[in-house]
């Protein structure tokens, strides 16, 4: 066993004078975790012996310490999923854009403040597919007490983590994977808080429960750890009300179902209003947005997971009726994902960052499935059509093996990275027209190039992006997150951007702020952010095996004028390669 840290506190909060803030501290120990699930016994990787992960708790304006211990098999890293990281970028985590993997029997002290952000966020594995079973929530309360909601104050507050579950060795799987050119197959199950629900194999004393009472407020904090899907999540006899995404205030936004993409999280205010002489499943099941090119659509999990919402106290009619399963929407249905998505507006609360009205950086980026040369080691590798890969504005994102982007760029380092990141894509083509992938004459189109580029931006500039799929090989929806920063999305639509009617619809009003967005399968979003954060941010794709084949880009963010806006040096238990 690792042996780093001399002191093994669990949770620490020192109370530090005349300020509101505290210094949480926590340590994770990452090693083996045997688990049962679908009948079988699986060793995993999984944080303290937990699955999902311990929660985190904090208030804004709190300094987090996270003392990571790597007792596992595998380089580690983890990342603060929608965490600012103001001038703190080396604890950002994804591996090799801020930092090295941890190694096996290495510790590394991830050390952050948190600012200017409230809500449900969550921490997770951020090298190879370990974020399957390496992750959990972080919860940012305001500084003032719970009082200080935007809404009025629930009774309870409950973390909901939707996440996939694989009966099998989920790292070899991924390895396997890569020599074939493809990526993990279909995961076993969905699962809620970790259990997969009564509707698969020896699991139906594997089912999250949650016990309510009526007429009390519950506010859901619901998070996709997901690998791969989009998900509909929906309780039977009950409606939300969406009170936050991404951590940032939206304006309330009434629904029965919640659709949630991988990296995404929805704070749901649930009241116990059905009558308690029954119970009611919670339910969720993937959104598939694919249309290949061609046809036919590859298989898919298409499995529900559940869990069950039982009112305390019980009546004895409750234990003998069959619990009440909510009618979900179809797996293919658009038309609720984009509803729900384009309803969200934001929740502009005096002092909250505004939308930049001036922009200097103006990007169109395309981004999507390709095909680029294979390597030899590639077992299925079709030498005249290349293996798949993933791009923006056709490059397909190549990870460093020496140093990471951000040590690089901090060193000035040459030949790690090259800052010439396009700001369009090299040919404009009718970007979501299957014919694409018929047309003989526009298949020179599916190649993509591989490279490590970077679209460096001062201090401060304001970066406007047009989002745009394409068809290449299939459309899908995307979610697209951004490190280091949230950002305002101003619109979205089906089919190719077209300015001249699109400038239209931007709400510059009250947008939604993200970190991750959804965009349209087959269409464009338009996102905004001020870059007041300098180092290296990575923008990928929250499927996983889109950021392994490419679906990458980063952002290179100078050092202001000032000490306040410098990237200070890296920690001394930095992890070197
Ligand atoms: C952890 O599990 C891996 C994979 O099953 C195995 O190779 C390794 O020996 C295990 N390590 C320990 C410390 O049990
Ligand atoms: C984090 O907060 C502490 C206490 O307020 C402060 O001393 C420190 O400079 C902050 N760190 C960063 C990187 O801003
Ligand atoms: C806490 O609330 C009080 C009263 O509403 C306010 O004056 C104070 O500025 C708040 N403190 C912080 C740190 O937000
Ligand atoms: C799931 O897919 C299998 C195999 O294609 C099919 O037999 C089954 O009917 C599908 N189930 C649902 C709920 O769509
Ligand atoms: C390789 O790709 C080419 C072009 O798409 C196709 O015609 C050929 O059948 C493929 N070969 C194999 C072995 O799949
Ligand atoms: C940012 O400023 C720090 C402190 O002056 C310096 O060490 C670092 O190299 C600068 N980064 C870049 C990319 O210039
Ligand atoms: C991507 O770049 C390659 C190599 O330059 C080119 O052949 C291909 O047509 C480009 N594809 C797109 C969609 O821009
Ligand atoms: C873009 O929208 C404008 C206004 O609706 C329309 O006149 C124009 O034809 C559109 N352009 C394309 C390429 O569809
Ligand atoms: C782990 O990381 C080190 C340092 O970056 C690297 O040399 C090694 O190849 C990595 N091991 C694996 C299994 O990826
Ligand atoms: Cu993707």
């Amino acid at each position: 066993m690792a042996q780093c840290v001399p002191i093994l506190v669990f949770v620490v909060a020192f109370l530090r004078f005349m300020a509101d803030a505290a210094v949480v501290e926590h340590t994770f120990r990452v090693g083996n975790l045997t688990v049962r699930r679908l009948c079988e016994n699986r060793v995993i990787t999984a944080v303290n012996g937990r699955l999902p992960g311990p929660t985190i708790e904090v208030h804004e304006g709190d300094t987090l310490v996270v003392h990571l211990i790597n007792d596992s098999p595998y380089n580690l890293t983890i990342h603060w999923h929608g965490i600012f990281q103001l001038l703190s970028g080396w604890a950002d985590g994804p591996s090799m854009i801020t930092q090295c993997p941890i190694q096996p029997r290495n510790c590394y002290a991830y050390r952050f403040n948190i600012t200017g952000q409230e809500g449900t966020l969550w921490w997770h594995a951020h090298s190879s597919v370990l974020r399957a079973t390496v992750y959990g929530a972080l919860i940012i309360r305001p500084r003032n007490g719970t009082e200080a909601f935007p809404f009025s104050k629930p009774d309870k507050e409950v973390p909901i983590l939707l996440g996939e579950w694989w009966n099998d060795d989920i790292v070899d799987m991924d390895s396997q994977a890569f020599l074939t050119g493809g990526a993990p197959g279909d995961s076993d199950a969905y699962t809620i808080n970790g259990k997969p629900g009564d509707l698969y194999r020896c699991s139906s004393n594997q089912m999250y429960k949650l016990e309510v009472e009526q007429g009390k407020s519950y506010l859901l904090r619901i998070i996709n750890a997901a690998l791969s899907k989009e998900l509909f999540f929906k309780v039977a006899g009950h409606s939300f009300t969406v009170v936050a995404v991404d951590a940032s205030y939206t304006k309330p936004y009434e629904t029965d179902v919640v659709v949630i993409a991988p990296g995404q999280t929805a704070d749901a205010l649930m009241v116990a209003d059905a009558p308690p002489a029954a119970s009611y499943y919670m339910a969720a099941l993937p959104y598939i947005s694919t249309a290949p090119s061609p046809p036919p659509r590859p298989s898919f999990d298409n499995t529900t997971t559940r869990g069950i919402v039982r009112y305390e106290p019980a009546m004895p009619s409750a234990a003998s009726s069959r619990p009440v399963m909510p009618a979900m929407p179809s797996f293919f249905d658009n038309d609720v994902a984009h509803r729900f998505f384009t309803s969200l507006t934001g929740l502009l609360r005096p002092g909250d960052p505004t939308v930049p009205l001036h922009v200097d950086e103006h990007m169109v980026v395309t981004f999507g499935l390709g095909v680029a040369a294979c390597e030899a080691s590639q077992l299925l590798c079709n030498r005249s059509r290349g293996a798949t890969a993933a791009s923006m504005n056709n490059v397909s994102f190549q990870f460093p093996t020496k140093k990471s982007l951000l040590e690089a760029h901090f060193r000035g380092e040459k030949g790690i990275y090259t800052s010439d990141f396009p700001d369009t894509p090299p040919v404009f083509f009718d970007f979501t027209n299957p014919a694409v992938n018929v047309n003989p004459a526009l298949q020179s189109l599916w190649f993509t190039t591989k490279g490590t580029k970077v679209k460096k931006v001062k201090y401060n500039a304001a970066v406007e992006m047009v989002l745009q799929n394409t068809a290449i090989l299939g459309i899908e929806n995307h979610p697209l997150h951004l490190h280091g920063f949230n950002f305002f999305v101003l619109a979205q639509g089906f089919g190719n951007y077209n300015a001249t009617s699109a400038v239209k619809s931007y709400n510059l009003a009250d947008p939604p702020a993200r970190n991750t967005i959804a965009v349209p399968t087959g269409g464009w979003a338009v996102i905004r952010f001020t870059a007041n954060n300098p180092g290296v941010w990575i923008m990928h794709c929250h499927l996983d095996a889109h950021l392994s084949s490419g679906l990458a880009m980063a952002f290179e963010v100078e050092n202001g004028s000032t000490p306040e806006t410098t990237l200070p040096p890296p920690p001394p238990d930095y992890p070197r390669c």
